[in-house]
């Protein structure tokens, strides 16, 4: 008897939980429906903005394939990367360590992930005077995430990763994705060192994003986007649309990725970079970080703190 009661129990509970999975589902269905996206989203004057031609080229690639490649020195010029922004990412790197070291990594290791220290949080401020933090808020990338979201972007999450090498099997974003924040979105990854195949490079099916020729293969079921085995996508794509970025020290990877994508499995070297994400404000991630209420915010532009604003 007893043991019938927790039957019904149990039966009742995940019946229960079902319904609410569904209700949840259904209501981010709605949610993110073109229609309800884009009554949320904000409203952008494209009209002020004129890209670059180096921009113009990114911008059409993330449009075709998803993503797009390029050094950062094309952007700001040779010796731009070593002069200003290796100082910082140096020093950056030496406290990750000293902290993987000194206390295991405890509050380094964040949502899961044990596979990667990552440097800020909510308490601690970002400052723009920062020449690799004034990245985020830089014409070059910002209007270029103007461009491609189409809307007033949100700036949803801005930290340094350190992949630390690990012999476990593939877990969570080290297998093949979508993510779930938004329709569409961009990631900047710049690469602080080079990214070896033993070192966990971000991999990408072309052409998956959203609006992608491949953009409908293994849909996401919002709030949680959706992973998908490596033999259903080898089982779809050639090893030719699967893109793997092994690269230099200094790149800039752009990635919308709502398209298919995995990374940071290192097996025997680490990976060490700094990343960016624009959304739409209708966009479902909460922030990661806090802004240092300086001089350096004070004088950002009215446009780009809306970005900012919580
Ligand atoms: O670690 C990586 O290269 C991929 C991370 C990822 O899945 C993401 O940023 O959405
Ligand atoms: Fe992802």
């Amino acid at each position: 008897m007893q043991q019938l009661t927790n039957y019904k129990t149990y039966f009742m509970i995940t019946n229960l939980k079902g319904l609410y999975t569904g209700l949840v589902s259904f209501f981010y269905k709605i949610r993110m429906s073109s229609f309800i996206h884009r009554l949320i989203s904000k409203k952008y004057n494209h009209k002020q903005i004129n890209l670059t031609p180096l921009q113009e080229g990114v911008l059409r690639n993330l449009k075709e394939k998803g993503y797009s490649m390029l050094h950062i020195d094309e952007v700001f010029g040779v010796g731009y990367y070593s002069n200003n922004l290796i100082p910082i990412a140096k020093v950056v790197k030496e406290k990750l360590n000293e902290d993987l070291i000194m206390e295991g990594g405890g509050d380094r290791f964040k949502r899961g992930k044990d596979f990667v220290a990552r440097f800020y949080d909510e308490d601690k401020p970002i400052s723009f005077a920062d020449k690799i933090n004034e990245l985020v808020i830089n014409d070059f990338f910002y209007d270029l995430a103007v461009k491609y979201l189409d809307t007033h972007p949100r700036i949803t999450n801005i930290d340094y990763w350190l992949n630390i090498p690990k012999q476990d099997a593939p877990k969570s974003s080290q297998k093949w994705h979508r993510d779930y924040e938004d329709l569409k979105l961009l990631k900047v990854f710049l690469y602080l060192g080079d990214v070896t195949s033993e070192s966990g490079p971000l991999s990408y099916v072309e052409s998956s994003q959203r609006n992608g020729k491949f953009g409908e293969l293994f849909p996401r079921k919002f709030p949680n986007g959706v992973v998908v085995d490596d033999k259903d996508i080898d089982a779809y794509f050639t090893k030719n649309e699967q893109k793997t970025f092994t690269l230099k020290d200094g790149t800039l990877v752009f990635a919308d990725t709502s398209g298919l994508h995995k990374g940071g499995h290192c097996t025997s070297d680490e990976r060490f970079l700094y990343t960016f994400t624009y959304t739409s404000f209708a966009g479902i991630s909460p922030r990661n970080f806090k802004i240092s209420n300086d001089k350096a915010f004070d004088e950002v532009e009215g446009r780009k703190k809306i970005s900012l604003v919580e």
